[in-house]
């Protein structure tokens, strides 16, 4: 296949392509030290990476598909039960991690291979590399991501679907080598990763990644020539509460080109607040792990509040019924599932056939679990999702079931149960309801949060723990969920 980064080679090696607070690389300075990379890890198989937010992480998986070899990206937070879980799962041969990050014991004596950025150390800087010898179909990436029940599962991301999402983006927003990016999201998730990074290095154009996330930061880069932002609603929403105190956001949105936000549905109110204070509207567009992007509202198109836009170039989305009879109308009110079929999609979950199996229809329609409209212009409007098990908090996506395990394995809880509740800045909060070992010395709030934490990850922690003398259960012995309602 053709390379995924032709600006690697096409761009004037001056132009700058990557921005990590002071540190940054040009396109050929990039080119070099990636290069280097891929030359060492060439046929390693699969390889981990480290992926704080940081400038090597960037360069660690340009490397890996330079190299033709899967990227499998690990949150610096997870805990080492998760941890543990995604590298028995899938068995890489090495980690790529930033020269001085502590890596935790939970990694035991995987190979450890430092990223150097240093681009002095390649001057003269050397030809780049030639394409890999790989296929479209050959995986880029695994991203591991949660589902209902049980430990996330690795979802094989192709490098076609990468440089088809991709293309098919440029396309809905005129994206272009113009385009200066500015984005605070995790580099382990498919929204920062492949979106936030690889999006900006395939057209040519220049990312600057905050770090971490603030108002400020995003001000500051929209002042100083940003032209787009991609966040998640809780991102915006904040944006939206920082409006009235901090004028210079105001100011700097309304000098961007375009204002995306995209993992979760961004609330009326949000797009509301924001366009009134800047006369910008934030488009959204429609994804998952396994699909990349499905929709989008176009930037020729009318920004709509509440909905998703229309189907990318490339995907076939339908709506259908629980039996799977697809639903043919566009009238704004008929609800169904979304299933989409496409260039963009996954090949499989690593080792799970069973769940690839039952992912997809036996005619290759990718049942999304999401339920929608569409309206009669063929905007589609998200409105819930089939598995309540399910959470949204922050954009990232919880598996109720995952917390419950590792809740069940703290010695002061004999039940428990997950829900999630809305919540004004996460879109939806984690609670936890508990039935204690012992009634009379329930384990601390702040304890349980701390114990899912060290063994998930941070963001999947309870916010809030009820504790009951018994969960409520039907006469099969499974819990009502919906009888969990703290009054
Ligand atoms: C608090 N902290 C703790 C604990 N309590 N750490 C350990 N144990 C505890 N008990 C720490 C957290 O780690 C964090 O540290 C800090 O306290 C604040 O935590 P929290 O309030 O949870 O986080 P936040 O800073 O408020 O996070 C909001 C956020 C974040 C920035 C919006 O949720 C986020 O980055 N979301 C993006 C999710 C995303 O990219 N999803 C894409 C997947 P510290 O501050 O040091 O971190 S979906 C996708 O990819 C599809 C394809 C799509 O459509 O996009
Ligand atoms: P993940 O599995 O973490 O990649 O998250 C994918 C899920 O995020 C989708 O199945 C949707 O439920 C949700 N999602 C992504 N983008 C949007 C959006 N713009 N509006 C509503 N939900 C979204």
């Amino acid at each position: 296949m053709s390379s995924l980064f032709p600006a690697l080679t096409g761009a004037p090696a001056g132009r700058p392509a990557l921005r990590f607070g002071d540190r940054s690389l040009t396109y050929g300075e990039l080119g070099a030290v990636s290069g280097a990379l891929a030359a060492r890890i060439g046929g390693a198989g699969r390889v981990a990476v480290w992926a704080t937010p940081a400038l090597e992480t960037a360069v660690a998986v340009v490397a890996a598909l330079q190299a033709g070899v899967a990227a499998v990206p690990l949150n610096p937070k997870s805990g080492e039960k998760e941890l543990g879980h995604i590298l028995s799962d899938s068995a890489p041969s090495a980690v790529l991690a930033a020269a001085g990050d502590e890596l935790p014991a939970a990694l035991g004596d995987l190979e450890r291979i430092d990223v150097d950025v240093d681009v002095r150390a390649a001057d003269p800087l050397p030809a780049p590399l030639p394409d890999p010898q790989v296929s479209d179909e050959d995986p880029a990436l695994v991203v591991y991501t949660s589902g209902t029940t049980g430990p996330p599962k690795g979802a094989v991301i192709p490098r076609r679907a990468i440089a088809t999402t991709l293309d098919a983006l440029a396309d809905a927003w005129q994206w272009t080598a113009d385009d200066v990016l500015v984005h605070g999201l995790p580099l382990f998730h498919v929204h920062g990763l492949v979106l936030g990074i690889l999006g900006p290095l395939r057209r040519g154009g220049s990312v600057r990644h905050l770090g971490r996330f603030s108002t400020q930061g995003v001000a500051r880069e929209l002042t100083d020539g940003a032209t787009m932002l991609f966040g998640v609603p809780t991102m915006y929403h904040r944006i939206a509460g920082a409006l009235a105190e901090e004028p210079e956001l105001a100011k700097a949105l309304g000098r961007a080109r375009l204002l995306v936000s995209g993992s979760a549905a961004l609330p009326v109110h949000d797009h509301e607040r924001i366009t009134s204070a800047t006369g910008q509207r934030v488009i959204e567009r429609y994804g998952m792990t396994e699909t990349l992007m499905n929709t989008s509202v176009r930037a020729d198109g009318e920004a709509r509040a509440g909905t998703v836009g229309v189907p990318l170039p490339g995907v076939e989305l339908r709506l259908v019924e629980e039996d799977g009879a697809p639903i043919p109308s566009y009238d704004g009110e008929t609800v169904g599932e979304i299933q989409v079929r496409g260039p963009n999609l996954f090949t499989e979950y690593l080792n799970r056939p069973d769940a690839t199996t039952a992912a997809f229809t036996p005619d290759g329609w990718f049942r999304t679990g999401d339920m929608a409209v569409r309206d009669p212009d063929g905007y589609v409007r998200i409105v819930g999702r089939k598995a309540t098990d399910l959470i949204k908090s922050g954009g990232y996506k919880i598996g109720a079931g995952e917390i419950e395990n590792a809740l069940l394995e703290h010695p002061g809880v004999r039940e428990a149960a997950v829900t999630g509740e809305p919540d004004a800045d996460l879109g939806e909060r984690i609670v936890a309801w508990v039935v204690p070992e012992d009634p009379q010395s329930p384990p601390a709030d702040e304890e349980l949060a701390d114990h899912v934490a060290r063994r998930l990850a941070p963001h999947k922690r309870p916010r809030v723990v009820h504790h009951l003398a018994a969960l409520p259960r039907n006469d099969m012995g499974k819990i009502m969920k919906r009888a969990l309602r703290h009054d």
